[in-house]
C-alpha cells in the first residue's frame, strides 16, 4: 500500500473550481478565519483504526482491503503500519492521530507481552512524531474485542476481568502521556447489558465509575494534564449501553463526581442512533461545559446502526461547526474521523479521497457557520425571542425576585397575550440563503 500512497500527488489546497479530486476544494489550512487558521479551528485526526486496521469484513463476506503490512513479525508489521499512518497524514496534512492499544501494538498473547510491544511502539511512533511534527489529540484501550471482555470490561461480572480492564487502560495512559496526547477516551465498548435478567445495573455502574476515577488518579499522579472523554452511545454492540447520550452521560459524572475531570467526545453517528441530531449532542455539551472533542462520521438515514461513513452532508457539518464556533473552538479536542471507507471502497486512494471529503465538508461548514454568525439574523432572531426576560416580570424571574403568589398576581392582571411565531420556515430559507450565498 505504502507504494500506491507515495505515487499519489500531495494533497493541497486548489479552490472550489479545481476538478483535481486529490485537492481540497475548501480546507486551505493557513486561511485566516475567526482570528484562526483553519486548521486550528479544525484540528482533524486520523483515527489509526478505521485507517490502518479496518479491513471491510462483514458478516457477509472476508476483507476487500490489503492489510498486509511489511514485514515477517507481529513487531514489524506494526511498525510498516506506523509508517503508512504517517506518509498518509503528511500526504492529507493531518496534524493528529487517535489510537486503541491494540491498533498500534501487536496483542501478543497476554498483556504483559501487550505491555512491552506498547513501549516498543510508542518509541517508533514517537521517532516518526519528532520528524513529522504530528501529534497525538488522543489515546484509548479496546477493552471490548477480546474474548475475555464478552460481559463488559469496567463493568464485567468478574473482578478478574476488572483488573485486566484496569491494567489495559493504565497502559494506554502511559503510552498516551508519552506521547504527549492531550486527552484520554472511555468509549464504552460494551458497557452495557443485554439483559436485566443478569445484571445487576447498581454495582455495574458503581464499578464503572471506580475505574473511572482510577484512571484519573493514576494519570494525574504521572502528569497528564489532558481532558478525559466520555463517547456517547446508546446501543451497539450492547442493546443498551450505559452511556447512552450527552445528558445521560452528565448525570452520570455529577452523581460519581467525575465531572472535573471528564468532558464529552461527541460522535455523530452515536448521535443519531440515540435519536438526537449532531448538533443537538453539542449543543447540550457546550450548555454543560462539557464540550471536548469530537468524532466526525456520519451514519445512514435508512440504516439502523453505526456504519461509520465518512461525513459529507455539509449541513450537518455546518450546524456541528457552528456549536464549535460558540464553544469556542477546540482547547484539548479536535476533529477524529471515526470513519470508515466503504467495503467496495478497497485501494488506497479511496482512502485519500474519503479524507478529502471529510475535510472539505468540515472546512465548508466552518466557512459557512462563519457566514451565518457574520449574517447575524438568526442570532438576533433568538436573541429577540427571549428579550421578554430582559425587562419588567422576565427579569425578576430570571433574579428569582418572584414566587407563585407574586406571578399569578401579575397573569391575573394580563389581558390576552400575543403569542410569538416561532418562525421555523423562514429561519430554515435564511439559513439556506447564507449556506448557498458562500
Ligand atoms: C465505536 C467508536 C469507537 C471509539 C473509540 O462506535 O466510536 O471507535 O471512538 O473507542
Ligand atoms: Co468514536
Amino acid at each position: 500500500m505504502i507504494k500506491q500512497l507515495n505515487a499519489l500527488p500531495e494533497v493541497k489546497y486548489e479552490g472550489k473550481d479545481s476538478k483535481n479530486e486529490f485537492s481540497f476544494k475548501y480546507y486551505n489550512p493557513d486561511e485566516i478565519i475567526l482570528g484562526k487558521p483553519m486548521k486550528d479551528y479544525l484540528k482533524f485526526a486520523l483515527s489509526y483504526w478505521h485507517t490502518l486496521c479496518g479491513d471491510g469484513t462483514d458478516p457477509f463476506g472476508v476483507g476487500t482491503i490489503d492489510r498486509n503490512y511489511a514485514g515477517t513479525t507481529p513487531m514489524e508489521q506494526a511498525k510498516a503500519k506506523a509508517d503508512l499512518a504517517f506518509a498518509l497524514m503528511q500526504k492529507l496534512g493531518v496534524e493528529y492521530f487517535c489510537f486503541h492499544d491494540v491498533d498500534i501494538a501487536p496483542e501478543g498473547n497476554n498483556l504483559s507481552e501487550l505491555k512491552a510491544n506498547l513501549i516498543e511502539i510508542t518509541d517508533y511512533i514517537k521517532t516518526l512524531m519528532d520528524k513529522t511534527g504530528i501529534k497525538l489529540l488522543w489515546g484509548t484501550a479496546n477493552c471490548f474485542s477480546h474474548p475475555r471482555y464478552m460481559n463488559g470490561a469496567g463493568t464485567a461480572s468478574q473482578a478478574d476481568v476488572f483488573a485486566c480492564a484496569a491494567t489495559q487502560i493504565k497502559n494506554a495512559i502511559d503510552a498516551t502521556i508519552k506521547l504527549g496526547g492531550t486527552g484520554y477516551v472511555f468509549w464504552g465498548g460494551r458497557e452495557g447489558y443485554e439483559t436485566l435478567l443478569n445484571t445487576n445495573m447498581a454495582l455495574e455502574l458503581d464499578n464503572m465509575a471506580r475505574l473511572m476515577h482510577m484512571a484519573v488518579d493514576y494519570a494525574r499522579s504521572k502528569g497528564f494534564t489532558g481532558d478525559f472523554y466520555i463517547e456517547p452511545k446508546p446501543k451497539e454492540p450492547t442493546k443498551h449501553q450505559y452511556d447512552f447520550d450527552v445528558s445521560t452521560v452528565i448525570g452520570f459524572l455529577r452523581k460519581y463526581n467525575l465531572d472535573k475531570d471528564f468532558k464529552m467526545n461527541i460522535e455523530a453517528n452515536h448521535a443519531t442512533l440515540a435519536g438526537h441530531t449532531f448538533q443537538h449532542e453539542l449543543h447540550v455539551a457546550r450548555i454543560n461545559d462539557v464540550f471536548g472533542s469530537i468524532d466526525a462520521n456520519q451514519g445512514d438515514l435508512l440504516l439502523g446502526w453505526d456504519t461509520d461513513q465518512f461525513p459529507t452532508n455539509i449541513y450537518d457539518a455546518t450546524l456541528c461547526m457552528y456549536e464549535v464556533i460558540k464553544a469556542g473552538g477546540f482547547t484539548n479536542g479536535g476533529l477524529n474521523f471515526d470513519a470508515k471507507v466503504r467495503r467496495a471502497s478497497y485501494k488506497i486512494d479511496d482512502i485519500v479521497l474519503a479524507y478529502i471529503a471529510g475535510m472539505d465538508t468540515f472546512a465548508l461548514g466552518l466557512r459557512i457557520a462563519n457566514k451565518l454568525l457574520e449574517d447575524g439574523r438568526i442570532e438576533d432572531f433568538v436573541a429577540k425571542r427571549y428579550d421578554s426576560y430582559t425587562t419588567g416580570i422576565g427579569a425578576e424571574i430570571i433574579a428569582g425576585k418572584v414566587g407563585f403568589e407574586e406571578l399569578e398576581k401579575y397573569a391575573l392582571g394580563l389581558d390576552e397575550i400575543e403569542i410569538q411565531s416561532g418562525k421555523q420556515e423562514g429561519l430554515e430559507a435564511i439559513f439556506n440563503n447564507v449556506m448557498f450565498s458562500v
